[in-house]
């Protein structure tokens, strides 16, 4: 079996994908890494900031690590406050890993890109795999510049590093931060608070979302699968479901009717704006046999028993 390190273990998408592995791996064979002091999980952590090739070898050495889930990033909005430290982390830490990688030290790695790759000239309904990518958001272009330098790994060195583009994460373990998305798991914490939520952007946006679980199964699925029948060596379209924030409000109603939503968009609407409605991702189920299993509805009720399980 192989030992895997995730770097941004603590994050919305690592704190997940370490409760999934821990029911599926031997539990040493899991060493979790953040730029954190500690970690809410009890496997082995080592605090690392991964800008810092040096301390990311050691580690990789010290624990025979042969896979890499590097999930640490700065998200879209965050990025446009930030926007040289979101390159720099974003690129930067990206580049370790690639290296090691490239030195046949690493066998494996998982790298999340982004539906941001997409941008205003993009063709909005079932954006395709090979659509336009004129990215608008530092964020954006990151993962667009990420995607290429992983296909040119993989061309040029044989390495193996496979990623998706994920759609907005919805999820209840762990908030998101820093994401135009992040408001579709915002909204849950309001409603099960009894407070009025208010939203950033406005009621009719649509934008391409995806449930937690069929996230981290699509890491697993596209990790799991031969290296050859991957042929996009940079990263795949990948699809759940699309909502606005008012179709979310109307199902949320039905449950609860005095629950109320404030629109104020702000400048996450212009970034939101730029991305898909609804994604095409048949590349992804010809090559890896990807099927969402979420709908929006599903996908409600499932954080709705979830954070009411939390909360208890
Ligand atoms: C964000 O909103 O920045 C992210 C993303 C879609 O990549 N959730």
């Amino acid at each position: 079996m192989s030992r895997i390190l995730i770097i941004g273990s603590e994050g919305q998408l690592g704190s997940e994908l370490s409760t999934f592995l821990k029911k599926k791996k031997n539990i040493d064979d899991i060493i979790l890494s953040d730029i954190k002091d500690n970690s809410s999980s009890d496997l082995t952590y080592k605090k690392l900031n991964a800008l810092n090739f040096k301390d990311l070898e050691s580690l990789v050495e010290d624990y025979k690590i042969d896979d890499i889930y590097h999930l640490a990033a700065i998200l879209s909005a965050k990025g446009e406050v930030e926007p040289m430290l979101t390159w720099d982390l974003n690129m930067n830490s990206l580049f370790n890993v690639l290296n090691l990688a490239k030195n046949k030290t690493i066998k494996k790695v998982f790298w999340p890109s982004s539906i941001s790759v997409f941008g205003n000239n993009t063709p909005k309904i079932n954006t395709n795999q090979f659509s336009i990518k004129e990215p608008n958001t530092v964020y954006g272009i990151s993962k667009l510049s990420g995607e290429r330098w992983c296909e040119y790994y993989n061309i040029k060195y044989g390495t193996d590093i496979r990623s998706v583009r994920f759609p907005g994460i919805i999820s209840s373990n762990t908030l998101p931060g820093g994401g135009t998305t992040d408001y579709a798991v915002d909204i849950f914490y309001s409603f099960l608070k009894d407070e009025k939520y208010k939203c950033f952007l406005n009621q009719d946006t649509m934008l391409p979302m995806i449930y937690i679980d069929d996230a981290i199964e699509s890491i697993n699925k596209i990790m799991g699968v031969k290296k050859d029948s991957l042929n996009i060596k940079s990263s795949y379209n990948l699809a759940g479901f699309s909502m606005t924030p008012k179709m979310i409000e109307i199902k949320l109603k039905k449950i609860k009717e005095n629950f109320i939503v404030e629109y104020n968009p702000d400048y996450r609407q212009e970034i939101a704006d730029s991305w898909p409605d609804s994604i095409d991702d048949i590349s992804s189920q010809n090559d890896w046999g990807w099927h969402a299993k979420y709908d929006l509805g599903k996908t409600i009720n499932e954080m709705i028993r979830r954070l009411e399980n939390i909360n208890k």
